[in-house]
This record gives C-alpha cells, sequence and structure tokens, in this order.
C-alpha cells in the first residue's frame, strides 16, 4: 500500500523556447513566479496534489535541444505541451513537434494536457484556434485536453492537474 501511494508519475513539460514552460513547473512546485532564463538541458521538480506525486521534467525548447527530448519519454505517463498563444508563427511548429511525439512509441499511453498559456496577452489566440491549428479533433490515440492558462497568475494550471488527475483514477 505504502509503494502505491508513494509512487511517482512521470510528466514531461515540452513546446518551443519561450513558451511559459519554465514559469509553468515554477508556479507547481511553489506558488511564485521566479526570474526564468532560457532552459539549459532540464529542470525536475516533484509535485505533491492530494497524496499524488508528479514528477515534472521540464525540457529545454529550443531548436538545437528538441532532438534530445525522447531521451526523457521512457516511462512518461503525461505530456504537457506548453503553448505560448501570442506566437502565431510557431504553431505549425508546435504542430510538427507533437505529431513527432504522439508517433513516439515510448510515448504510446500517455496521456496529453496542452497549456494555451499567455492568455492575458490581448489579441492571443484562443482554445478553439489552437485546437484547429493542432488538429487536436485527429488525435484519437491518446487521450488529450486543452486548457487555457496564464502562467504568470496561474490561472488554469489547477485545471490543468485536475484533468491529469482525473486521467489517473479511470485507469
Ligand atoms: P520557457 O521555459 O518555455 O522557455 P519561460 O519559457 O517560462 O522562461 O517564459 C518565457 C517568457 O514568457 C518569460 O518572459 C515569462 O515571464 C513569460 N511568460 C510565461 N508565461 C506567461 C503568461 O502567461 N503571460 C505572459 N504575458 N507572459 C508569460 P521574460 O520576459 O522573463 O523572458
Ligand atoms: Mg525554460
Amino acid at each position: 500500500m505504502d509503494v502505491l501511494w508513494r509512487s511517482e508519475h512521470k510528466v514531461i513539460i515540452v513546446g518551443l523556447d519561450n513558451a511559459g514552460k519554465t514559469t509553468i513547473l515554477y508556479q507547481f512546485s511553489m506558488n511564485e513566479v521566479v526570474h526564468t532564463s532560457p532552459t539549459i538541458g532540464s529542470n525536475v521538480e516533484e509535485i505533491v496534489v492530494n497524496n499524488t506525486h508528479f514528477l515534472m521534467w521540464d525540457i529545454g525548447g529550443q531548436e538545437s535541444l528538441r532532438s534530445s527530448w525522447n531521451t526523457y519519454y521512457t516511462n512518461t505517463e503525461f505530456v504537457i505541451v506548453v503553448v505560448d498563444s501570442t506566437d502565431r508563427e510557431r504553431i505549425s511548429v508546435t504542430k510538427e513537434e507533437l505529431y513527432r511525439m504522439l508517433a513516439h512509441e515510448d510515448l504510446k499511453k500517455a496521456g496529453l494536457l496542452i497549456f494555451a498559456n499567455k492568455q492575458d496577452v490581448k489579441g492571443c489566440m484562443s482554445v478553439a484556434e489552437i485546437s484547429q491549428s493542432l488538429q487536436l479533433t485527429s488525435v484519437k490515440d491518446h487521450q488529450w485536453h486543452i486548457q487555457a492558462c496564464c502562467a504568470l497568475t496561474g490561472e488554469g494550471l489547477c485545471q490543468g492537474l485536475e484533468w491529469m488527475m482525473s486521467r489517473l483514477r479511470v485507469r
């Protein structure tokens, strides 16, 4: 029983550079906005929600680092994709990376949570626009959920975590 309680669920946080991955990770881990710098390699934090432990890896999103994302995939239960909702130019790049990931053997059973971040910025893409750009309705072989959020204030982040918790319960 003790082992069950303590078991950790591995989560990777991916997305292009500047999407807000590190800000989200720190919101989860300490509920305060810290000064972030471009992630070189990865940050990892253990997040505990109602006795459930998530080990969250924040992986650098610069182009040079994306090819090594797959070294983090083993045993991953959830992939959090962070989208900069103001970055219309690169949403297609996110889409390419998303489908490359979903096709990977090691992520076959992983749940997919998409954070449409920076919703505080005027004129940003809505959840509907991002869903359409990423063609999420064509994702049939993974459980997925898209959540609007603002990492600076933390708005929407809890709802994302709650979705993950709800997926754990139905397994
Ligand atoms: P990354 O880890 O994905 O590369 P960061 O992204 O977490 O380092 O965030 C990149 C920049 O976006 C940071 O700005 C950060 O403050 C900002 N940011 C993150 N989330 C939000 C949000 O919800 N709204 C707004 N307006 N900005 C956000 P700086 O200026 O520090 O580089
Ligand atoms: Mg970062």
